[in-house]
């Protein structure tokens, strides 16, 4: 007989282990990376194919410097890799099939992150991508924004289609149809690399006209502390009747030390709550943040975030826009241990599942390397921070993981992890899952 996957809540889960990491390279300093199935597998064979593609972002800029000015002058890209399902040998699962000058509008673009969405709603994927153009204190900011690149069926490849421009530098990407009117649009929160002494705590949501051109932007003003909000994510968070075919939004405010929950009215109107921790937890977290079903049988998500310090914080959602938070007891915080990169930042943790199915999410965060906790499907998490499983090696010691993102490339049932290190040269690391159902005689 087979044995599931897992066991029930309150036991010990399996452990996930991966094959060595394949590490292909990608252009200097990696930031976001998102996986989907965007691509046939090969140009002979365009429909797609349930194998999940790879972009990833090449910002050109070394981001562990702080400083708008450390760009290295050349445009930034995204690269797009197509699953060519050939995973006897992990390091031939991925070939470059297309590098994306983000020249369009100006060429010293600092590209950011990257996400996959149908924006044109051709039934194919397209790729939506935050941009800075280089900047520092003695220059004019340029061209900072949302592109989105379509899919073009005849040459099997990414088009430029749009440039939504944002008052601010942007970094940390989400889509969502926030309107419900049958198009993906994009809330977007402000980069880091903002100049000095602005103000940076504001979210931009430019809707979708529904041909995958953005309208202008809505800027949602979030408090105006001196430290940026990089990264917003979207989430149900509000189950009010309507509420729930409205995609919610969630933010954290650095220099407040709380987060902010905007509760989505109308697709143009958010109710803004604030989120405060309990009393015996303080919030240094900037946006390192995730939101995901954490807690199987509610209808609403919840959210986990690192803070500097290294504690990952979960928040659950009340389903009414607000959220409750126990670090009594230590349910609700789990202790990653200290180390690089949570100290910069924006940085990466993202939801998925490695050793389960559909109603425990797991976690993935950027720290040094990667370390996954295992979602026990009732907001709490298994991890132990002697035990090196669970931090896989990377399989390179150039560039610090930034980002990191959960998919099953190989088509297993297993999420497996692609990382984007940041350094140059910079790569990206590719790690298959062996976990397996078990048979017990
Ligand atoms: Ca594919
Ligand atoms: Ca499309
Ligand atoms: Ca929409
Ligand atoms: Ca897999």
């Amino acid at each position: 007989m087979v044995a599931l996957a897992s066991t029930a809540n309150g036991q010990v889960q399996r452990i996930p282990e991966f094959e060595p990491a394949a590490v292909i390279g990608v252009g200097p300093y990696p930031w976001g990376v998102a996986a989907a199935d965007a691509l046939g597998q090969s140009l002979q064979d365009p429909d797609l194919d349930g194998y999940p593609e790879v972009a990833v972002v090449v910002g050109q800029l070394d981001i562990t410097t702080g400083n708008p000015g450390y760009w290295n002058g050349n445009t930034g890209q995204v690269v797009v890799l197509r699953n060519t399902q050939n995973w006897a040998n992990p390091a031939d699962g991925l070939d470059i099939a297309q590098t994306i000058l983000l020249d369009d509008v100006q060429p010293n673009t600092i590209s950011a992150d990257v996400a996959w969405a149908d924006m044109d709603g051709d039934g194919r994927l397209d790729l939506v991508v935050s941009a800075t153009t280089h900047f520092d204190g003695n220059s004019e900011p340029g061209a900072v924004g949302i592109y989105v690149y379509r899919y073009d069926e005849n040459s099997d490849r990414f088009v430029f289609h749009d440039y939504g421009s944002t008052t601010y530098p942007v970094r940390g990407l989400t889509i969502a149809d926030f309107d419900n009117d049958d198009d993906m649009d994009v809330a977007v929160g402000v980069d880091f690399l903002i100049y000095p002494g602005d103000n940076h705590d504001f979210i931009s949501v430019l809707k979708n006209d529904g041909t995958g051109h953005l309208e202008p932007e809505t800027i949602f003003n979030l408090g105006e502390s001196n430290d940026p909000t990089g990264t917003v994510v979207s989430g149900v968070f509000d189950l009010t009747p309507g509420g729930t075919t409205l995609p919610d939004l969630f933010a954290f405010r650095a220099e407040f030390w709380d987060g902010v929950s905007m509760t989505n009215l109308d697709g143009t109107d958010f109710e803004m709550t604030t989120v405060t921790p309990d009393s015996c937890a303080e919030w240094d977290i900037r946006d390192f943040v995730a939101s995901a079903p954490f807690t199987s049988g509610k209808m609403s998500d919840d959210i986990a975030a690192v803070a500097g310090d290294g504690t990952l914080h979960v928040i659950h959602s009340d389903g009414n826009g607000g959220f409750t938070h126990n670090c009594w007891g230590g349910n609700d915080d789990v202790y990653l241990g200290s180390g690089n990169p949570l100290t910069y930042r924006p940085l990466g943790i993202t939801a998925g599942h490695l050793n389960a199915g559909g109603s425990k999410p797991d976690l993935l965060v950027a720290k040094e390397g990667i370390v996954f906790i295992l979602g026990k499907g009732d907001g709490t998490f298994q991890y132990d921070a002697q035990d090196q499983r669970y931090s896989p090696d990377i399989g390179t010691a150039n560039g610090l993981v930034f980002r990191a993102t959960i998919a099953d490339l190989d088509q297993d049932g297993f999420g497996d992890i692609i990382t984007s290190n940041h350094g140059a040269p910079g790569s990206i690391s590719v790690l298959i899952n062996k976990f397996q159902l078990i048979s017990i005689p």
